[in-house]
């Protein structure tokens, strides 16, 4: 038997999946999560993330990334309820953007670490920098426009790195640092993604970054998949030194750690790259051909797809991305997803099924009502002041702002990501709000598009799993196909099919327009949307 296993190490929590790849019992052996506000309460996070004085800053805790895999290693060995030395290989998933500051002690310490001693006190000492500016930070607003002056424009900068300078992405974390931290930046012998921090505590040695999370920092060439120089000199003082190597998302790290493998009695498996969480959603949802998108409703709202060639959005909102089958693949991100759907839940006192039962006491199109729910800053469009706007619609009607938030939602995913030009029939829904069918019917209708549940729900965390697969073949000269990786995991359910509605596919049609003023008008950049939504009501 061979069991591969994956790791999602998102803004929340902690998701280890086992899979059994033989073909006629393809299956899910193991499935376990470890919410961190809940069961690592002493690093006094809340929804992940440690709490600031400043709205715009986000950071969480490396050490607190360690002790959790450290304790799902456990688990897994004591309660995976398989045989631990049928373990070929390991890969992982975790947040993108996110940035751990690691100092010149670490090679050392990596592959000295003492299994007799948790991982976490031995982590602690390796840090230059104890905290990990992570996607959600909003606070680099002057470091990316210094970038983007200094690659000569946002266009340049989206064509060189595949996005133009966005807050959250590593690079204008890193100028800020180095800038307001020089002797933490002069500490720092090596800078990781959280995915390629985890890939190292679980080889022992400082493990490459690949291009699908690569992409995301505003410092890699897209194109030519190496560091681009224009753009680490942008950035900061002898950066090239600090980064890992780029490497292909299939290369195996090294074998399992003497720590995992003396603590816990794993084999001394293959740990292989761990990528971002879209990137392995990406496997994870089966969208390993041009054509097919997913969208994903976790923390963050994401909509992807997979694209042979590249292709930038020229608004600059949207990003390209590397995928993990040596493809790229497009990707547009919206901050306020479930944490905004949960502030609606929560002030109307509602549960999910109260939540659910207000679509069927509201109407497609909420009669013109809009709601831009931009609780914390957005990403898609970039908003950096949060306030939530809202038009013609009652703040104190529950029910028709649990519509609202949901349509605004899913009309913000179309309206910004038409530059990918893929005509979408078929999208296939994951993260934790997939499961609600109401949910899905909006984004149906709004998308005229037939919507499928995956079986597996974790999509990056099953993603991880299956690259674990794909790069244990690769490894041993049998490359596989990735359809043939994904398939009887990543496959859309034929039962969970949802249908658009003719009649609200045409109301979100003259919605997306309603969307698309009142967007503008937030944003400073239109009028008083008062006569188009007077228009739609007109003929509502
Ligand atoms: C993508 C992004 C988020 C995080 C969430 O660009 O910022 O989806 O990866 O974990």
């Amino acid at each position: 038997m061979a069991i591969y296993l994956g790791f999602d190490l998102s803004t929340q929590s902690l998701t280890a999946i086992a899979i059994d790849v033989e073909r006629s019992r393809r299956r899910v052996l193991f499935e376990r999560s470890l919410v961190f506000d809940d069961e690592l309460p002493h690093y006094g996070t809340r929804h992940g993330v440690l709490p600031q004085d400043d709205p715009l800053v986000a950071t969480s805790s490396p050490s607190m990334w360690a002790e959790a895999l450290d304790r799902m290693m456990a688990v897994i060995a004591r309660e995976g309820g398989f045989d631990l030395r049928s373990v070929r290989a390991i890969s992982g998933s975790a947040q993108q953007h996110g940035s751990v500051y690691i100092k010149g002690t670490a090679p050392a310490a990596f592959t000295t670490l003492d299994p007799a001693r948790p991982l976490v006190g031995q982590v602690s000492g390796m840090l230059s920098r104890p905290d990990a500016p992570i996607w959600m930070d909003a606070s680099t607003a002057a470091e990316c426009a210094a970038i983007t002056r200094a690659v000569g424009g946002a266009e340049a900068l989206a064509r060189l790195t595949g996005s133009r300078a966005f807050e959250r992405f590593t690079g204008s974390q890193i100028k800020k640092f180095a800038e307001r931290d020089p002797t933490g930046y002069a500490r720092t012998d090596r800078i990781h993604l959280v995915s390629s921090f985890a890939a190292s505590l679980l080889a022992g040695r400082h493990a490459p970054i690949e291009p699908g999370d690569g992409s995301g920092m505003n410092l890699m060439d897209i194109a030519h998949r190496r560091w681009a120089p224009a753009a680490l000199a942008a950035t900061a003082p002898d950066l090239l030194r600090r980064l890992p190597a780029l490497a292909f998302s299939w290369t195996v790290v090294g074998p399992l750690a003497r720590y995992w493998t003396e603590r816990y009695g794993f084999p001394a498996a293959r740990v292989v790259a761990w990528s971002g969480d879209n990137p392995c959603s990406l496997i994870g949802t089966g969208i390993v051909r041009e054509g097919r998108i997913a969208i994903s409703l976790g923390t963050s709202d994401t909509l992807f797809g997979l694209l042979h060639e590249p292709r930038v959005d020229p608004s600059g909102t949207g990003h390209l991305f590397g995928a993990p089958t040596g493809d790229y693949m497009s990707l547009v991100c919206c901050r306020n997803g479930s944490l905004a759907r949960e502030r609606v839940r929560d002030a109307h006192g509602m549960d999910w099924v109260g939540f659910s039962r207000c679509f069927e006491t509201t109407g497609p199109g909420n009669g013109g009502a809009i709601m831009l729910p931009w609780f914390e800053p957005e990403i898609t469009p970039t908003v950096l002041q949060a306030g939530v706007r809202r038009y013609g619609l009652d703040p104190a009607d529950g029910p028709a702002n649990v519509r609202a938030v949901v349509e605004a939602q899913m009309l913000a995913l179309i309206l910004h990501s038409r530059w990918m030009g893929v005509d979408v029939d078929t999208i296939h829904a994951t993260g934790g709000a997939a499961r609600n069918r109401a949910i899905l019917q909006v984004m149906a209708d709004v998308h005229d598009a037939d919507v499928y549940q995956l079986e597996v729900g974790n999509s990056a965390c099953l993603g991880a799993a299956l690259r674990a697969y794909h790069a244990d073949r690769v490894a041993d000269g049998l490359p596989t196909d990735w359809d043939d990786v994904v398939a009887g995991f990543a496959e859309p359910v034929a039962a969970t099919r949802i249908r658009p509605v003719p009649a609200h596919v045409a109301v979100y049609a003259r919605l997306a327009r309603v969307y698309e003023a009142c967007e503008a008008h937030a944003l400073g950049r239109g009028g008083d949307p008062v006569e188009v939504i007077a228009a739609f009501r007109a003929r509502a």
